[in-house]
């Protein structure tokens, strides 16, 4: 399948473990928040593009000397797409005006691209040798789409990992245990008044079983309702760290913020710790205004490790792309004090 292009293009596309020029802000001075925000937020406008009506819920990720991306754009109809992205600095994005085409990345892929409802909250992840996308896909109500691609131009769709109605399908960097693992949130066609994270394997990515549970909600916190998988799990000596959106109902609606977990790096069915306090929740009015209020939903991570530096991105309020920044060492033993 690979042709020449793609080989130059994934020869020098694993990314790198060091990332000098992260986006990168210093903790404010007098703040002692884990996690905290960019200055520059939000760095991606609602009608960045023709025909925009929001940007958020996006997937980035290091490619060659800058960074690549798969935005989440609802238009101006509010249709639900995926749309390809390309920066610098990862802060400054130049959003292709049009939708990712999917070419068939297998013989039955072109069966369910017949019927096309939505495609939405895009994970990038790099695993062996290219970059795989997951992302909500609409077949018969919500479920999980993979595709991937070797250079943010040419898109490839394989089947849908589930039977619908699922959402949130993220993908780990690598296989554990001789088999690919998702993390997904089995759901309902509508706005999910519950949820939990499982994690299924597969020797193929396109046949998916041994469906483990790993977290549930927690009653009379910020994740009392749903939770769901964000960014790629980074490992670590520790645990894969799992960054993840909590979703509690109060009494104008669901409140989305964020949350870290440690899962075993063999068995990521089994928890190590899990933060009991949010490492974001909507404050700003860019995350407390907006299509869907009081939502900060993470979908990707970069990370410079040797400096430790960790950079979020998550949506704003169903309109908007953040950044969040913070130190890994940090966010684990928050994780690890605050369980
Ligand atoms: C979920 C998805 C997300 C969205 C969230 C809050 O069901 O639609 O894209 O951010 O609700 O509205």
């Amino acid at each position: 399948m690979n042709s020449l292009k793609d080989v130059a293009a994934l020869e020098s596309a694993a990314p790198p473990e060091a990332l000098p020029m992260i986006p990168w802000e210093d903790r404010p001075a007098g703040s002692s928040e884990v996690v905290w925000r960019s200055s520059r937020n939000p760095i991606i406008r609602r009608d960045q593009i023709a025909r925009s009506n929001s940007i958020f819920n996006s997937a980035v990720v290091p490619f060659h000397d800058g960074y690549a991306g798969v935005f989440r754009v609802d238009d101006t109809t509010r249709l639900m797409n995926l749309h390809a992205g390309r920066s610098a600095d990862g802060v400054d994005w130049t959003i292709e005006p049009e939708t990712i085409k999917w070419n068939a990345g297998d013989a039955r892929a072109a069966e369910i691209q017949e019927r096309f409802e939505h495609a939405y909250d895009p994970r990038v992840t790099w695993l062996e040798d290219r970059y795989y996308v997951t992302w909500c896909n609409g077949y018969h109500g919500p479920t999980i789409g993979v595709g991937f691609t070797y250079d943010f131009e040419t898109f490839h769709q394989l089947d849908n990992a589930f039977l619908p109605y699922n959402r949130n399908g993220v993908l780990f960097p690598r296989k554990v245990g001789g088999a690919y693992l998702m993390l997904s949130r089995p759901s309902d066609q509508g706005h999910t008044p519950f949820g939990d994270i499982f994690v299924s394997a597969s020797p193929d990515l396109t046949h998916w079983g041994r469906h483990r549970h790993v977290m549930a909600p927690k009653a009379w916190t910020w994740e009392a309702t749903k939770i769901g998988a964000g960014p790629t799990p980074i490992e670590t000596p520790e645990g894969w760290l799992l960054i993840y959106h909590g979703v509690l109902t109060s009494c104008n609606g669901f409140v989305y913020s964020m949350g870290a977990a440690l899962l075993d790096l063999d068995e990521p069915w089994k928890v190590i710790a899990r933060s009991r306090d949010y490492i974001l929740s909507p404050q700003m009015l860019y995350e407390q205004v907006g299509d869907t209020p009081n939502v900060v939903f993470p979908c990707a991570a970069l990370l410079d490790r040797p400096t430790d530096r960790l950079t979020i991105y998550y949506g704003g309020a169903d309109t908007v792309v953040c950044l969040a920044h913070g130190y890994l060492s940090e966010v684990i033993d928050f994780v690890k004090t605050r369980s």
